[in-house]
């Protein structure tokens, strides 16, 4: 069975966990010295759909591109999200300046991309206590933005919510 493939894209302020969060996914690893992305990594990912009206399963190659971090976001090239269906938006839950610019992010993103579907990860959630996570990722729903379907709080570094971001965005691109 031949797979169909979809590009996504990171996007997210440097430092928040971009090329964390896709080492998690597709390499199972996570480290705690800085990684640094020169130019654009793009990885791959074959992901299996299951569908419940359909007894065969749909397979989804994800083209996974990653960007060397910038706080100039609006220096990101166009060329960068062209040809993107889906994005996966990071902020840092321990640097709020990080999370004022996603809803930048969002639209830079939707000016290329206007169809497009877009989560949102507020990574690094383990270094957050639990009680402060929930109130925390309210104001980060983006409910009056349609094509942002979903805000989970993600850790690359115990990959909490990290398959299930990929996976549950994968399912929209079919
Ligand atoms: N504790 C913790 N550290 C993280 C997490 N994600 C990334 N980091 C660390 O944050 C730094 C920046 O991560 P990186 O993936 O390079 O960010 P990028 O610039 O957005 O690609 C690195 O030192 C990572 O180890 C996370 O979920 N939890
Ligand atoms: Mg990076």
């Amino acid at each position: 069975m031949s797979a169909i493939s979809r590009k996504i894209c990171l996007i997210g302020d440097f430092g928040v966990g971009k090329t964390s969060l896709i080492r998690q996914y597709v390499d199972r690893q996570f480290s705690d010295t800085y990684l640094s992305t020169v130019g654009v990594k793009i990885s791959r990912k074959l992901v299996q759909i299951f569908n419940a009206e359909s007894p065969a399963n749909q397979e989804i190659q994800l083209i996974i591109w990653d960007i060397e971090g910038s706080n100039k976001f609006k220096s990101v090239a166009s060329s960068y999200f062209q040809g993107a269906k889906g994005a996966i938006i990071v902020g840092d839950l321990t640097q709020q300046e990080t999370l004022n610019h996603i809803t930048e992010h969002i639209d830079n993103f939707l000016l290329i991309n206007p169809h497009a579907s877009i989560f949102i990860a507020l990574n690094k959630s383990d270094l957050i206590e639990v009680e402060y996570l929930e109130k925390l990722k309210k104001p980060y729903q983006f409910e009056n933005k349609n094509q942002v379907l979903s805000t989970y709080l993600t850790s690359a570094k115990t990959g909490k919510n990290v398959d299930e971001i990929f996976q549950f965005l994968a399912h929209k691109l079919i």
